[in-house]
């Protein structure tokens, strides 16, 4: 088939499948479909000259003789609109892709029972070791490995498009309370790019990296984040409306899953998401231009896309209008998520990822850049002084919580209602609805010194780990906020 036809046809496919994705009813045969396409982006991909993770590298079994010291059973099947592992037995039972944990060093038995008349297998790389197909409903295979590396480790199903329709899930060896101290992912509040202003229109180079990392998400508890450039949120990206921007994404070579980006920005099929679904190793480049003005998120959008985007994997880009934004004399940049995790809020140890808590939608945290209680802290809280305007672009994430965005003790002075830039702005407004997927920018003049509070006014969520502080420097202004009755300022009761 010539190359140009072979695209149109995907394209018209990418559409169906996002349609049948969209009302969540995926038969067999719908499955099918979508393993076509996946396949015709293999051939793609191989015409174009990139390797592909489903072409099996070359591998070295470390096979075993010994009884197994753990043993867990899989079943491939599919969960709503994506093909999954489902956990069989033991305290993986019923749990969609579950990490499973095993001690290094020992003899580890995983089962695969295919779930569906659909051909699928099960593979980890790194210990050399895959079932082979099952091509059967409910015909099972075991495989048997020396688990005698530390780390984590992807097990996945090779079948070309399964494994981006969500068949993979994580072996961890080690103990979980070796890995309870890890690296922080928190994007510092204050750390974005300064105003473009009143510059001609240019061509803008974004650099993108999907990076996994084990990050630190309260005290004692770490959980396996997914970002971009390591921090949530990832990089502000800053332009003006007429830029070119060029974005390059890359995965790193030590990723276990495909990612992406899509960008709200984007006038175009998958917000870019259809030109950069990109294999751990690869990168993946495309333009565009920004034609509208407004302050947008971008996230992940690779199956399950609520998974990358509940671990981690959103931002912010500023489209800034002609001529730039009015003059504040500070600007943060804060975005809100939510963490899935099997354990309880307050757990301690690495934390296991929940597939099932996210389709149900009970987080066990709610965070403001990635972490509990993460911008209280002193390294991350926001700090201005008396007298100066703030912005704050205020994005969520979610995947699926609206925020009640409020700062306790202050009133919003200008809203720009949805990230809208060219809408009026509102004024004067004590608390803002951000709905998942969306950004809004709000300013305001700071007029009395103290601590002031950023919550979700759905404040459940603050004792899950939601909460900011902006630390205000300055002289006190009895006239406008004081102790004690109003009596001590007569001039003002004539
Ligand atoms: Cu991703």
């Amino acid at each position: 088939m010539p190359a140009k036809k072979q695209l149109a046809l995907l394209v018209s496919l990418l559409a169906i499948t996002a349609l049948l994705s969209a009302c969540g009813l995926m038969t067999t045969e719908e499955w099918t479909l979508r393993a076509t396409m996946s396949s015709m982006q293999d051939q793609m991909n191989t015409m174009a000259g990139a390797s592909s993770a489903d072409t099996n590298p070359q591998i070295e079994p470390r096979s075993v003789a010994e009884a197994a010291d753990v043993s867990f059973t899989l079943r491939a099947d599919q969960d709503g609109s994506s093909l999954v592992f489902i956990g069989v037995g033991g305290e993986i039972d019923g749990i969609v892709n579950p990490s499973l944990n095993v001690e290094l060093g020992a003899v580890v038995e995983i089962t695969l029972i295919n779930g569906m008349p659909v051909e699928h297998d099960l593979r980890i790389d790194e210990f050399g070791v895959e079932t082979g197909s099952l091509k059967q409903l409910n015909e099972q295979r075991t495989i048997k490995f020396l688990a005698d590396e530390q780390g984590s480790f992807s097990y996945y199903c090779t079948l070309p498009g399964h494994r981006i329709a969500g068949m993979q899930g994580l072996l961890i060896v080690g103990s979980p309370s070796q890995a309870a101290e890890a690296v922080s992912v928190v994007k510092n509040p204050a750390d974005l790019p300064a105003p473009i202003g009143a510059r001609a229109p240019e061509v803008v180079k974004v650099e993108l990296i999907a990076r996994e990392v084990t990050g630190q998400l309260d005290d004692g508890a770490t959980f396996s984040y997914f970002t971009f450039n390591g921090s949530i949120p990832g990089p502000f990206i800053r332009a003006r409306v007429g830029d070119t921007i060029e974005i390059t994404l890359t995965n790193e070579t030590e990723s276990a899953f495909v990612h992406s980006v899509d960008l709200h920005a984007v006038n175009g099929p998958g917000g870019g998401a259809v030109y950069n679904q990109t294999q751990p190793g690869e990168s993946k480049v495309f333009t565009f231009q920004a034609l509208t003005p407004g302050i947008f998120v971008y996230h992940c959008a690779t199956p399950s896309v609520a998974h990358h985007i509940a671990n981690g994997m959103y931002g912010l880009i500023l489209i800034e209008p002609e001529g730039g934004l009015p003059p504040v004399d500070r600007e943060f940049y804060v975005m809100q998520g939510e963490i899935y995790t099997e354990e309880a809020q307050g757990s301690q140890g690495n934390l296991t990822f929940s597939h099932e808590k996210m389709l149900n939608e009970t987080p066990e945290w709610f965070t403001f850049n990635g972490a509990a209680s993460a911008l209280a802290s002193d390294e991350n809280a926001l700090y201005a002084k008396v007298g100066e305007r703030v912005r704050i672009f205020m994005g969520v994430g979610g995947p699926n919580f609206t925020s009640s965005f409020h700062v306790i003790g202050e009133i919003f002075d200008t809203v720009y209602p949805f990230g809208s830039f060219t809408s009026p702005p509102l004024t004067d407004v004590q608390t803002i609805n951000v709905n998942p997927g969306a950004a809004w920018a709000v300013e305001f003049d700071l007029d009395v010194p103290g601590t002031y509070i950023l919550v979700d006014h759905a404040l459940s969520r603050l004792e899950r780990g939601l909460v900011g502080l902006l630390y205000v420097e300055g002289e006190a202004n009895p006239a406008i906020f004081t102790e004690g009755p109003a009596t001590q300022y007569p001039a003002r009761l004539k």
